[in-house]
């Protein structure tokens, strides 16, 4: 891979110039936005994840922001989740669909107030959907990206460290919730969630100039406890399940292919757009759905395209992340699969760029 070129275009975060002091190996782009992807190793990075504690810059995570009288209205059109029992301190992983049902996202969203709410967004231009619905419809709202960028502190010890610099209320936040906390006399939101099942927090800094001061400090209260720097890992997300917009679906996908018919409450989810669509998936199911494949054989390269998955000579899905698994000592992989060939425990054979592979289709990840 060619290095990237700087320019404008391509947005640097309040974090960057951390990241690069800490000798950030690699770079992906998310959201126009430079998101790191390796350290010291994907692999030793993962073993310090699951072991100790990392800052992770995940500016690239924008948010959407809703503010108005309909702001509430709005959000609800955007997705097949039921959200009239969400409450301001809350957040919900959500799909967001267009009219057929297709996946444009599926972000977190966080609900500030009744009238004020973020949509952190996966890697899709979603602002631009979210502003076309608020003029079309005429809502009294304002759509736009605020300056807020998250910065994640995950791992096991993440709790000690967020105690050492925000105090020991953060340990009392519960999975997805948020709660307000100060920095430098700053407001912050300080969310229990987070690309990883590792555990830890997310802090959604208002305002650039405050992201090194947080991160400096961060840093420097965990010295004691191997802190890091650190970015969403392939190995570990993958073990988790943890789906990612653009490569494991797109909007060729409805929900119930992801696996995200648990977030969807497409009956009682009164006005989201798509919903009639959804209604009848729902009704007749996917014939195709996202699993779990453990691959059999040696490291496999990472994977940058779809990889055929056969059976009898026969294509039966694709293979969309895949990566060498030290802690299970297998390759895992994420797949779109037929319904013929979804079941626990089916043989195929991934076409990997190394040659065909068997592996084993699982109804559950690892973690
Ligand atoms: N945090 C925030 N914004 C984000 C992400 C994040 N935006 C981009 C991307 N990640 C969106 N995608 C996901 C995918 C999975 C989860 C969160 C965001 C996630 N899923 C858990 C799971 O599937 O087990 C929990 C879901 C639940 O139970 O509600 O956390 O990471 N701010």
């Amino acid at each position: 891979m060619v290095l990237l070129s700087p320019s404008r275009r391509l947005r640097r975060t309040p974090f960057s110039d951390g990241v690069e002091a800490a000798g950030v190996s690699a770079y992906t782009v998310y959201n126009h936005m430079l998101l790191p992807t390796v350290f010291r190793s994907v692999q030793e990075d993962y073993h310090h994840l699951k072991s100790a504690v990392q800052l992770w810059d995940v500016a690239c995570e924008r948010q959407v922001e809703l503010r108005g009288p309909d702001a509430c209205r709005l959000m609800q059109m955007l997705t097949p989740r039921d959200l009239r029992g969400m409450l301001p301190g809350q957040c919900y992983y959500m799909p967001i669909v267009d009219e057929t049902g297709g996946m444009l996202n599926d972000p977190v969203a966080v609900k500030l107030a009744e009238d004020r709410w973020w949509i952190s967004i996966a890697d899709s231009d979603l602002l631009y959907w979210v502003k076309g619905i608020a003029n079309g419809w005429r809502l009294d709202v304002l759509v736009d990206e605020p300056d807020v960028s998250p910065l994640a502190v995950q791992g096991p010890k993440a709790d000690d460290l967020m105690a050492a610099v925000f105090g020991d209320a953060v340990r009392d936040i519960r999975f997805f919730r948020f709660g307000m906390f100060q920095f430098q006399g700053r407001d912050m939101v300080v969310a229990r969630s987070g690309y990883s099942k590792q555990g830890g927090f997310e802090i959604y800094v208002e305002g650039g100039d405050i992201g090194m001061p947080l991160w400096h400090a961060l840093m420097e209260a965990g010295a004691g406890m191997d802190v890091r720097a650190g970015c969403p890992n392939a190995i570990e997300r993958i073990e988790s399940g943890l789906l990612s917009y653009g490569n494991d679906m797109t909007d060729d996908n409805t929900p119930h292919e992801c696996g995200l018919g648990r977030f969807c409450n497409t009956h009682t989810a009164i006005g989201c757009i798509g919903r009639d669509a959804l209604l009848r998936v729902a009704k007749e199911g996917p014939v195709q759905q996202i699993r779990a494949l453990a691959i059999d054989g040696p490291a496999v390269p990472g994977c940058d395209r779809w990889w055929p998955v056969r059976a009898n000579d026969k294509v039966v899905g694709r293979l969309s992340s895949a990566a060498w698994s030290p802690d299970f000592g297998v390759n895992v992989g994420i797949g779109m699969i037929r319904m013929t060939h979804w079941d626990d425990g089916t043989d195929v054979v991934v076409e990997t760029p190394d040659g065909p592979r068997a592996a084993v289709v699982q109804e559950n990840f690892w973690n």
